[in-house]
């Protein structure tokens, strides 16, 4: 084997970094029904029963509420979605992404 060859095989490979996760964060607002939180919540993320209930109650009180992370395109496909399903009802409910630290 050349030398050449025998550097490229012993060279440490470079790390691969993992990518970052997406929060999906609640918004809470005025309007939306409470129980069509909850079923979006169930519908869009698979919580269940509880932890939807726990989630759309921290939102109303603090104003928003971690749902969930997920790899960016998952994060962000799955807000747009449940997003969406509200405004099909004509509420203002939103839901955000943001990268995890
Ligand atoms: N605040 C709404 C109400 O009182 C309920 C609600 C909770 C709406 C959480 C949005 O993200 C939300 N009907």
């Amino acid at each position: 084997m050349s030398d050449t060859e025998t550097k490229r095989l012993v060279k440490t490979r470079p790390k691969i970094e993992r990518p970052r996760l997406h929060k999906v964060i609640l918004i809470n607002d005025d309007f939306t029904p409470r129980d069509f939180v909850v079923t979006v919540l169930k519908g869009e993320f698979r919580l269940s029963e509880d932890q939807a209930y726990r989630v759309m109650i921290t939102a109303h009180r603090r104003g928003a509420c971690v749902v969930a992370v997920f790899p960016k395109d998952v994060a962000e496909t799955k807000a747009a979605r449940a997003t969406d399903a509200g405004r099909a009802q004509g509420y203002p409910l939103r839901f955000e992404t943001e990268p995890e630290e």
